[in-house]
């Protein structure tokens, strides 16, 4: 008798409630672009898609595509009787995969134009939290009980980690660099960023990873993170941007 992870009446009532705080997001960020001349508009272009891309994929969940069940068998060891087998099917969104693909890179990019970092630190963190997310991809959708989900993850961690040191300190240094204004505005936005970032992998260790949080728990708790880190960041470095004139990019 398989065991069924899926989504209820909450997880997907959660779906459409941020499908439609991402669209409306959208909306308000094009007419924000609209008030300022076209040499100004890049972040808020790039904060644009962000929270467009974020819908798209919320919108392909709560219609239920997007997803698929993970099949897991489950062994219990014990010496005493033989081992058994629990039969486990875990529904997986890996729209949130594609979504992340797109956003967590134009996420970056903001962060790398106000720093002003260089052209090789920015590929360098691109690429790495590419990776980031492809590997995240295969672990969720790696075996359980052989050395593929928690080395996938392991990967993903270490990726991680390559995007902290560029942004974090790299890009610190340069924010910096252009100013004390600037430098502060990047130390906090950034902050909060890292912050909000690193309780994604810990929210997968214990839903998807270990399976102790349901699968409407796990979409309420992406939820509240995709809330910060897509809407909630997106307002915060557009208002600053139009108050602070030395956050200025010119590219
Ligand atoms: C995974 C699992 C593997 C280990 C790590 C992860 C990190 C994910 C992050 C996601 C950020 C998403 C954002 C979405 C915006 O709405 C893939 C969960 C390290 C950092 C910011």
């Amino acid at each position: 008798h398989p065991t069924y992870e899926v989504a209820h009446h909450a997880g997907k009532t959660t779906l459409w409630v941020v499908f439609v705080l991402m669209t409306i997001s959208s909306a308000v960020f094009a007419a924000m672009s609209w008030r300022v001349p076209v040499g100004k508009r890049l972040y808020h272009v790039i904060t644009t898609l962000i929270t467009i891309f974020a819908a798209i994929s919320y919108f392909a969940m709560a219609t239920g595509a997007g997803t698929s069940l993970n099949h897991i068998v489950h062994r219990t060891v014990n010496k005493h009787v033989p081992d058994t087998y629990d039969e486990i099917y875990r529904q997986v969104y890996w729209a949130r995969y594609v979504d992340w693909s797109l956003t967590t890179p134009l996420l970056l990019l903001d962060l790398a134009l106000l720093a002003g970092l260089n052209g090789a630190h920015i590929t360098m963190a691109v690429i790495a939290d590419l990776i980031m997310i492809l590997t995240g991809l295969f672990a969720a959708f790696g075996t359980e009980g052989t050395p593929q989900k928690w080395g996938w993850y392991t990967i993903a961690c270490v990726a991680y980690l390559v995007v902290v040191w560029h942004l974090g300190v790299n890009g610190r240094v340069t924010a910096a660099a252009k100013g004390s204004k600037v430098g502060k505005f990047f130390a906090a936005i950034a902050g909060f960023t890292l912050i909000i970032w690193t309780a994604y992998p810990i929210v997968w260790g214990i839903a998807d990873g270990a399976r102790i949080v349901s699968v409407d728990g796990e979409i309420m708790a992406y939820a509240v993170l995709d809330i910060l880190a897509k809407p909630v960041f997106g307002f915060w470095l557009l208002i600053t941007h139009s108050r602070m004139s030395a956050t200025h990019v010119d590219v």
